[in-house]
């Protein structure tokens, strides 16, 4: 026999928050006008410098002239756990997208009430739903919520693919082609850039010549190549620094090379 795991505090929970945020909405006036707008990036986890490492979502108004409003739309953020599940995004009041705004949602930050505490996991669906016009007729206390909801726009599940620690991607709608691709040029709040991902050996190779690069500019700062020697174009000494060091701790840093070793000096 199958158990359905489903404790009734959780599912009573569900309901009231719904329940309720409907009668916050129509008691705002609402009239479930919206307007056309999509998720356009999402990030799961690879993008690192944005939202301190965590996932975030992209939504985009692409109406040139009319904002839209996202509570009293009636718009809820969820994943492939579904509209039903605890941690579906409802928005709160006063979440109104401008005219071409892109707008990103950290996931699992604080306050809780502006953030989505669902994690976006590997082949996960982000998905943009909203109430369905229909809905004033809906009996909420059924738990049969999903009926409420209209899909508005959908990731599909994110595809599978190995991305190398340190590569920055993300999951970005082409509005040329009209699908979801993998992108390793993120734009947070912006219009997106697509820049195809690449193999695992492309993503080496790209990560090579950045840090080639990025070892070039410290050799000419610090004007010093890997040997410790002088570089033709290097900039000149600003501190000259020197330490006198017991014999044995100086020959400790020297065999214990990092660029982080801690050891006493006399002076
Ligand atoms: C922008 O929104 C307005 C008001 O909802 C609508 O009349 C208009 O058709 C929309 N424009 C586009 C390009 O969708
Ligand atoms: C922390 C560490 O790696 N210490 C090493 C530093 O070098 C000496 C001599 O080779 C080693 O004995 C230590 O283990």
């Amino acid at each position: 026999m199958k158990v359905v795991a489903f404790s009734w505090p959780i599912k009573a929970r569900m309901l009231v928050s719904v329940a309720s945020w409907l009668f916050l909405m129509l008691s705002h006036g609402a009239s479930l006008v919206r307007g056309e707008v999509m998720i356009t990036e999402v990030a799961a986890k690879s993008s690192r410098s944005t939202c301190l490492g965590r996932d975030w979502v992209e939504i985009h108004n692409p109406n040139a002239t009319a904002p839209v409003d996202l509570f009293t739309g009636g718009y809820v953020l969820h994943d492939d756990k579904g509209v039903t599940n605890e941690q579906a995004f409802f928005f709160p009041p006063g979440t109104v997208l401008q005219p071409g705004e892109y707008r990103i949602w950290c996931t699992k930050s604080e306050p809780r009430e502006e953030s989505p505490q669902f994690g976006i996991g590997r082949q996960d669906t982000v998905t943009l739903a909203a109430v369905s016009s229909a809905s004033s007729s809906v009996e909420v206390g059924t738990g049969r919520a999903m009926g409420l909801y209209q899909v508005v726009s959908s990731t599909g599940p994110l595809p599978y693919i190995t991305v190398m620690d340190g590569f920055d991607v993300s999951y970005a709608w082409d509005s040329t082609t009209g699908r979801y691709e993998y992108t390793s040029t993120p734009t947070p709040g912006a219009g997106n850039v697509l820049t195809p991902v690449g193999s695992t050996a492309e993503q080496i190779a790209a990560l090579k010549t950045q840090l080639t690069a990025q070892n070039d500019l410290g050799a000419v700062f610090f004007n010093m190549d890997d040997r410790g020697l002088s570089v033709p174009d290097g900039m000149d000494t600003v501190l000259d620094l020197r330490l006198v060091m017991v014999e044995d701790d100086y020959s400790y840093l020297l065999q214990n090379a990092s660029y982080e070793v801690y050891r006493p000096f006399q002076s």
